[in-house]
């Protein structure tokens, strides 16, 4: 299904459930098992509540402060290097920044092999053959590193600051009042690390969308309005994730169309994202249309529809916007460099689609 409607129709909980709605294969590196992206009801919402809780201004702010730090300091380490690959450099600064932010150490030997690991679990959840199994391995590793955690927090050996997303979790009861099991408390705490690193791909995209549209790069260095346009209609236009699936929950007819009960749907969010019955000129890059944008929670979903509390919409869309205005800004206020040849088309044939060359950079130049 596509389009505004569609969407509306979609987010409709007597109609569609998320129980057993997710492929096995996404499941089994994507997401993992147990998570709230499969609950629904009063189950859903209870869950729900405890990713919401940590998206307060205070906690983003921290994010933000705590990332900006490792930009610095991946710049001045970049200003030595002769080609800097963006989108390999950004998932391991997102890495630390993130684990940072929840709580969970990350000894200097590890980083690259967590960010590796992390990244696996969403840059090869689209792929099948041995990215796939990488993918899948990668999610057995991520989820007893994280359990490991989760039992030093229990045990009191390791002690995340209140209000950190670590010990959230960690100590999180369930309507029945007990723990979560180790387990799904580190699906849940890879439900935060594993996304906030695949912002990596949208930063990306903010990257080729500055070299494509250079005049956008003078706006982004002042003033505080632009970046979020910039932002927002990278979010639109740039393709990342493609849709969200449900299951029916009855036999029901809609505009002329048969649900039969249990069939799986799809919500295309990519296309509702440019559905010509929302958006002037869809296919072009116009970030200024944003200040005419209505607001409506089903016509522009790249993190999905509906409502943050009631609804599987993305608890982390705020941060996502907060995490690519930092990057947009740096990258076109704080550094400068060249761009080697390379082929920068958005290969499509690859979920999620990144540039083919990952975007590379060269003589970099950062004054601090
Ligand atoms: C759900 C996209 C970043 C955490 C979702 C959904 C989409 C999405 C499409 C499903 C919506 C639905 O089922 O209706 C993205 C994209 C991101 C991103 C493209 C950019 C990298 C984040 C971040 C977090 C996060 C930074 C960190 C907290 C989650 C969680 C869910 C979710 C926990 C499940 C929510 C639920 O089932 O109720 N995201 N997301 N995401 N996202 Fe994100
Ligand atoms: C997240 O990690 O939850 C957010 C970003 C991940 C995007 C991954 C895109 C590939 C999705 C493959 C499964 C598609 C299901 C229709």
């Amino acid at each position: 299904m596509t389009g505004p409607e569609a969407a509306e129709l979609f987010y409709r909980q007597d109609l569609f459930a998320r129980s057993g709605a997710a492929p096995g294969r996404v499941q089994k590196t994507l997401f993992g098992q147990g998570g709230v992206q499969g609950l629904d009801g009063e189950a859903h919402r209870h869950r729900k509540q405890m990713f919401m809780s940590l998206m307060t201004p205070e906690r983003i702010e921290a994010l933000k402060e705590l990332t900006a730090e490792w930009w610095r300091t991946y710049a001045q380490k970049w200003t030595t290097m002769d080609r800097v690959i963006l989108y390999d450099e950004v998932q391991e600064l997102l890495t630390r920044a993130v684990c940072a932010w929840v709580g969970v150490p990350l000894p200097e030997a590890e980083a690259g092999r967590r960010a590796a690991e992390l990244t696996a679990l969403f840059d090869y959840a689209g792929s099948v053959g041995p990215k796939h199994w990488w993918s899948r391995l990668s999610r057995r590793r991520c989820e007893s590193w994280i359990e490991g955690i989760v039992e030093q927090i229990r045990a009191g050996d390791l002690s995340p600051p209140e209000g950190s997303a670590a010990r959230v979790i960690a100590t999180w009861r369930d309507q029945d009042g007990a723990l979560l099991s180790p387990r799904i408390a580190a699906v849940e705490l890879l439900n935060i690390l594993r996304p906030t690193v695949a912002v990596a791909v949208f930063i990306v995209f903010a990257a080729h969308a500055l070299h494509g549209f250079p005049a956008c790069r003078p706006k982004l260095q002042t003033g505080d309005e632009y970046p979020e346009l910039f932002v927002q209609e990278i979010r639109r236009l740039y393709p990342f994730f493609p849709a969200v699936m449900a299951r029916t929950r009855h036999n029901f007819e809609w505009n002329g169309y048969r649900f039969p009960r249990g069939r799986r749907v799809m919500l295309d969010l990519y296309g509702t994202n440019r559905d010509a019955r929302a958006w002037d000129a869809p296919e072009e890059f116009r970030p200024d249309r944003f200040r005419s944008w209505d607001g409506s929670p089903f016509n522009f979903i790249p993190q999905g529809g509906g409502d943050h509390h009631m609804n599987h919409r993305c608890p982390g869309e705020w941060m996502t916007i907060e995490l690519m205005k930092l990057s947009c800004r740096f990258l076109a206020a704080s550094i400068e460099y060249d761009l080697p040849d390379q082929d920068l088309r958005i290969d499509i044939t690859r979920l999620p689609a990144i540039p083919k060359s990952r975007f590379v950079m060269s003589n970099l130049r950062y004054a601090i």
